[in-house]
């Protein structure tokens, strides 16, 4: 670190080799005296005055004019729950965050609210100067804005994540404390803001100076990071596979290897970053991606790329990487349907322990297929699923419920088509609303359909009730004893068996959980019911928003 540097004006000539020896030797020691001898406070008086002290020049005047380090950084997932589902994976964003900060950081702790028992507050120390909020959902929100409020002044407070992008205006103004929000991907604008750069100057930045609130231009999606990624010892726990709430012993993990798709399907907001801008597809190298996986104890990773298998020469790469590395564990990931033109890579991929592919089916209509964009059509669904049927990995199917123009027949025909693809698993989601999606001009197009304020695409035509009954009904025809023990000898053969004794001691703890929780749920809705609560009503109480 050099804070003060021994430079002569540069109109001085060279000087002799005797004395620019001493200045080189003067400035190391003054160097190593801050270095270990200073306090944090005394540095950082340093820093925040450095460019009174004295003329500089080299490298060092960019450090020397901006606050290029921080005492103790705290990063925060500032959540107590997430899905009761799914909430359990690592705050991957965040951890981003935290692999870039940490760079300019005397220490650094990265605290995620749903493992921990205390407040952001327990987590300052004396010299904590800077503070990073992952503000992802709308969700727990009293908790959330708490939290956000509780940092003193004269902390650095920065936040960033989807649901700070959508609407960094009111987070300056509405909390006194907030300095910055950064708009979509984080790892630049963070770079920037602790090499010192004047925050005017950063693209994707809103910032408060003088109580006047500043947007700056967004900052193009650039290439994804080959050398960035989490520090995985940054974690004061393990992340668990929770079911119906209990926590297993199966420990999890993500891994981001790839943003963005070139597809353009109307419904889906993956290819888009909040502020509705189209990620290019970006990818890191094969080898960092196999690093990373590396360094991870979880048996079961979750890759949270949008689509992971664009390019089937690199995914092919990793697999090998893997298997020459001899990791072991089960990975699951979002894949297309033309995965299946490459029949050696699925091999691969088996072989390397890819457990689950989650496939964007959507629909068993032709119509549909075309109005969404989805880019295929039935018959070569079928032609794809006749290749992928006969791989080891279980394939899960994404439909979609309530897609325009779809009768009460038409989506019960999901159930039928599902199994003759030879389908293991299979999701049903509601059409919903994403904004920059292009969905809002199809509905705007297509009478007898709304937008409700919750964001679900509901008609006149289909309820909510009568969606409910579609979806028990496609699922009591598709889950059948034998598609059951199909998944589990697929399971089995790819290695799944790795991961049974992480869940198997809890099940019979979940099977209660989960009795209690039918016998709730069934019981609340027939309260409902007899009560004439609107939720059971025709379009169950759906508002439209305009
Ligand atoms: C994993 C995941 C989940 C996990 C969450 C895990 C977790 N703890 O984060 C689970 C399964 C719980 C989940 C649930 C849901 N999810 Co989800 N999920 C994802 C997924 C696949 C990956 C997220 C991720 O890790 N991305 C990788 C990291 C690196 O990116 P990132 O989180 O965006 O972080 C970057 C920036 O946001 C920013 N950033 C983040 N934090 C901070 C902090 C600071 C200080 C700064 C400066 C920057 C910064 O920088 C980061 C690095 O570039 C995304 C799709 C995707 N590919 O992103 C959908 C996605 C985020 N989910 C989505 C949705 C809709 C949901 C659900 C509402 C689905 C549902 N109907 O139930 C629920 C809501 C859960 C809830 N809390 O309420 C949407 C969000 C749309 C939106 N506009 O908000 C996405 C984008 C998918 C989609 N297009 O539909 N999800
Ligand atoms: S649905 Fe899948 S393929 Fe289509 S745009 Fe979204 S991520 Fe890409």
């Amino acid at each position: 670190m050099t804070l003060v540097q021994l430079n002569l004006p540069d109109t001085l000539p060279p000087a002799p080799p005797g004395v620019a020896r001493f200045i080189v030797e003067a400035q190391s020691r003054i160097d190593s005296f801050i270095e270990s001898r200073l306090p944090w406070f005394a540095k950082r008086f340093l820093l925040v005055h450095a460019a009174e002290i004295g003329p500089c020049r080299s490298e060092a005047v960019h450090r020397l004019n901006g606050p290029a380090t921080f005492g103790h950084v705290l990063c925060v997932y500032p959540y107590r729950q997430e899905l009761n589902e799914a909430g359990f994976w690592p705050p991957l964003g965040l951890e981003f965050i935290a692999a870039v900060v940490q760079r300019h950081a005397g220490s650094l702790d990265v605290v995620d609210l749903r493992m921990e028992p205390g407040r952001t507050r327990d987590f300052l120390r004396p010299e904590t100067d800077l503070i990073c909020f992952s503000v992802n959902w709308d969700r727990d929100r009293e908790f959330l804005e708490e939290e956000i409020r509780s940092v003193p002044a004269g902390i650095l407070t920065i936040l960033g994540g989807r649901h700070a992008t959508e609407c960094p205006e009111r987070w300056l103004t509405e909390f006194a404390n907030v300095d910055a929000v950064v708009r979509g991907d984080g790892e630049e604008a963070m770079d920037e803001i602790c090499r010192g750069l004047p925050m005017e100057q950063i693209p994707g930045l809103s910032f408060r100076r003088d109580g006047v609130v500043h947007h700056n231009p967004n900052r193009s999606l650039g290439q994804t990071q080959n050398d960035l990624y989490p520090d995985r010892r940054l974690r004061r726990g393990a992340y668990v596979v929770k079911i119906k709430g209990v926590s297993t012993a199966l420990k999890v993990d993500s891994i981001a290897t790839s943003r963005g798709c070139p597809f353009q399907c109307t419904f889906c907001s993956f290819n888009r970053n909040p502020l509705g801008e189209k990620r290019r597809w970006t990818a890191r190298s094969a080898e960092s991606v196999v690093d990373e996986l590396g360094q991870m104890d979880a048996k079961l990773v979750g890759f949270t790329d949008d689509l992971f298998t664009h390019d089937m020469d690199r995914v092919e790469r990793i697999c090998d990487l893997i298997v020459a590395r001899g990791i072991r564990k089960q990975y699951i990931v979002n894949a297309r349907l033309e995965i299946a033109r490459r029949p050696d890579v699925l091999r691969k991929m088996e072989r390397a322990g890819f457990l689950m592919l989650l496939l964007g089916i959507e629909s068993a209509q032709d119509k549909t297929l075309r109005s969404m964009r989805k880019g295929f059509d039935v018959a070569r669904i079928r032609e794809y699923c006749n290749v992928l049927r006969n791989s080891r990995m279980i394939l899960h199917g994404y439909f979609i419920l309530g897609c325009i123009g779809e009768s009460v027949e038409d989506m019960l025909a999901i159930g039928p088509f599902a199994r003759e693809l030879g389908l293991d698993t299979i999701g049903l989601s509601c059409l919903r609303h994403s904004p920059y999606s292009g969905l809002d001009d199809l509905v705007a197009g297509s009478p007898g359909y709304h937008i409700s304020g919750s964001g679900k695409v509901y008609s006149d035509h289909c309820s909510s009730e009568d969606m409910r009954r579609v979806r028990r009904q496609i699922h009591r025809e598709f889950y059948t004893a034998a598609g059951i023990a199909r998944i589990a000898r697929k399971g089995l053969q790819v290695g799944a068996a790795s991961l049974l004794p992480g869940i198997v001691p809890y099940l019979p703890k979940i099977a209660v959980r989960w009795m209690m929780y039918t016998w709730h749920k069934s019981r609340n809705r027939a309260k409902k019911r007899r009560a004439g609560h609107p939720a059971m009503a025709h379009n169950a109480g759906e508002k439209p928003v305009g």
